[in-house]
């Protein structure tokens, strides 16, 4: 496997999804071992049966953070971050770093910038969408649910469940960067899960090359993508990136 002729291109888009952070321990959603496995997990991640959930959400997300911050970034990671730094040195264009992933992992490994499609594990915020309370960062473990300080309701982890929308600004930086890119590269991802599954669809349609790594094939294949790298995404990308010694 040779590096993509990556200074072909001007504008880079790159999606990744729980794959990226296989490596680093974290478990994927689907497939064998999958965390979707757990059936109640789907109840948990459905939108609709909050605020019933809300226990169930925070013995989950509590769980989530702590595995996360045990969790290191890989060289999957890393070999992101660094093209993002080499674009960001030499001006040669823009690479837009889209994540499905909640883990904070992409920052940690020194991406300059990351936009977290279903928002963060490491996010706490208000349940009532009219209170004041700015959505805070928060690592912390809690056994019952906690009370907003602002208006005394439950507070909720700041991630995107089955049946929300994501943020708008998250979709317009999304809209503007597939309709601009030249090269789409996703990452460790099913492509099941939507609006993020249709990134590369919308990223051909701009005329973009789209590529995919991933350790599977995607079921149903999206004929999107012109090609596709089989295999482990901390093996693959520090090659396909250029950057073997991250
Ligand atoms: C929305 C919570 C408007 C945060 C998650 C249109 C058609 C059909 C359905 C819908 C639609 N529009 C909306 C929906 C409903 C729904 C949806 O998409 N359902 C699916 C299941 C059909 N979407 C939504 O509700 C979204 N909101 O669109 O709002 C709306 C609302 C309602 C109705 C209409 C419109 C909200 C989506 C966000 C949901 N939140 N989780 C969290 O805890 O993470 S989704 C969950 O799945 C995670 O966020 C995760 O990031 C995401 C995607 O999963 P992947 O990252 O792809 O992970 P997965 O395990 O699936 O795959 C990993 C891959 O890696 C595997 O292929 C594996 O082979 C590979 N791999 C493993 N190891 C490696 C590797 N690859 C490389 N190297 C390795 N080492
Ligand atoms: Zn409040």
């Amino acid at each position: 496997m040779t590096p993509l002729p990556l200074h072909d291109y001007r504008n880079i888009v790159l999606l990744t999804g729980a794959g990226v952070s296989a490596a680093s321990g974290l478990g994927t959603y689907r497939g064998p071992g999958g965390l979707w496995e757990q059936a109640d997990i789907a109840r948990i991640a459905d939108a609709r049966n909050l605020p019933g959930t809300l226990p169930d959400l925070w013995r989950l997300y509590s769980g989530r953070r702590q595995k996360a911050l045990d969790a290191g970034p890989n060289t999957a990671h890393a070999a992101i971050a660094n093209l993002q730094k080499r674009w960001e040195q030499d001006g040669s264009g823009t690479v837009t770093l889209f994540t499905q992933n909640v883990d904070g992992l992409h920052q940690r490994a020194g991406s300059p910038e990351v936009i977290e499609l279903h928002g963060s594990a490491f996010m706490t915020r208000c349940t009532r969408d009219d209170c004041s309370l700015v959505p805070f960062r928060d690592e912390s473990a809690y056994e019952a649910v906690p009370a907003c300080p602002e208006c005394g309701s439950p507070l909720r982890p700041a991630v995107v469940l089955f049946g929300e929308t994501l943020a708008e600004a998250a979709l317009e930086r999304a809209g503007h960067a597939l309709q601009t890119c030249d090269l789409f590269i996703a990452v460790g991802t099913s492509g099941v899960v939507w609006p993020a599954a249709r990134f590369a669809a919308i990223a051909s349609h701009s005329g973009a090359r789209t590529v995919l790594v991933n350790l599977e094939k995607m079921n149903p294949p999206d004929p999107s993508f012109d090609e596709e790298y089989l295999g482990r995404a901390e093996e693959i990308l520090p090659v396909l990136l250029d950057c073997p010694g991250v």
